[in-house]
């Protein structure tokens, strides 16, 4: 197989591209890395430095591709399938970029910041860091509200690669800190992702791994079962 994906399925940058593949049905072959194994950990560092998850190593053209956003643009470029992830039209690339990073930016990194203290001993959380997470999570949720008051996806009337970031932030996000009841456009559009055939195959392939989450009695029973 070309193209190798070193990932773990619980991780929410790992789901944004494994959403990216399963749109396009581009094969891949998974490789699973276990940061918590020093083996494994070791062998995923030699082959990029930063130890974040996903990498993409496309053995055909000999290149290995970090961080989830080029990642896609790459897939997109290289390995192009009847979902188009970023448009062919550069204005509305920049805008599905921008929605790319607002997701990122302010839901993703904050809902992990929160998820991250939630893995410290009691002792030695931050609760400044938490409760700055989910000031910007407000504002945020807010902004996608807005949003969407014209768009049916992130970033217009197709699903792009800002959706893809949008499912596992939102996913997550949506459990460590709920949506308040004003934004309901952004409930419905949550709803919207977890229903696409990519997002729930995700899910699922999260299951076995969902005791891992240090929050996961706020798993809604819906993801632990069919
Ligand atoms: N900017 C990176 C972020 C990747 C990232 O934060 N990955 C997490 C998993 S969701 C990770 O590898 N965490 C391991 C660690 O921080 O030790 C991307 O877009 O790919």
């Amino acid at each position: 197989m070309s193209l190798k994906l070193y990932s773990h399925p619980l991780a929410s940058y790992c789901h944004k591209v494994l959403i990216a593949l399963y749109e396009n049905r581009t094969p891949f072959e998974p490789v699973h890395v276990d940061l918590g194994n020093a083996q494994s950990r070791a062998a995923f560092v030699a082959v990029w430095p930063t130890g974040k998850m996903p990498v993409l190593v496309d053995e055909r053209l000999g290149r290995t591709v970090p961080e989830s956003s080029v990642m896609i643009e790459y897939l997109e470029q290289h390995y192009p399938g009847p979902v188009p992830l970023l448009p062919h039209d550069r204005d509305a690339q920049l805008n599905v970029r921008l929605w790319d990073r607002l997701l990122d930016s302010y839901v993703m990194s904050p809902m992990q910041s929160i998820v991250a203290q939630q893995l410290r001993s009691e002792t030695q959380r931050d609760a400044l860091v938490t409760s700055s997470s989910r000031e910007t999570l407000d504002m945020a949720y807010e902004l996608v509200e807005r949003q969407l008051a014209d768009n049916v996806w992130a970033a217009g009337d197709a699903f792009t690669m800002a959706d893809c970031a949008a499912a596992p932030a939102l996913f997550y996000a949506s459990i460590v800190h709920p949506f308040p009841a004003s934004c309901r456009r952004l409930a419905e559009y949550h709803e919207r992702l977890m229903a696409r055939p990519s997002v729930a195959r995700v899910l699922k392939e999260a299951r076995p791994y969902f005791e891992l989450f240090p929050l996961k009695k706020d798993i809604p029973a819906r993801f632990l079962h069919d």
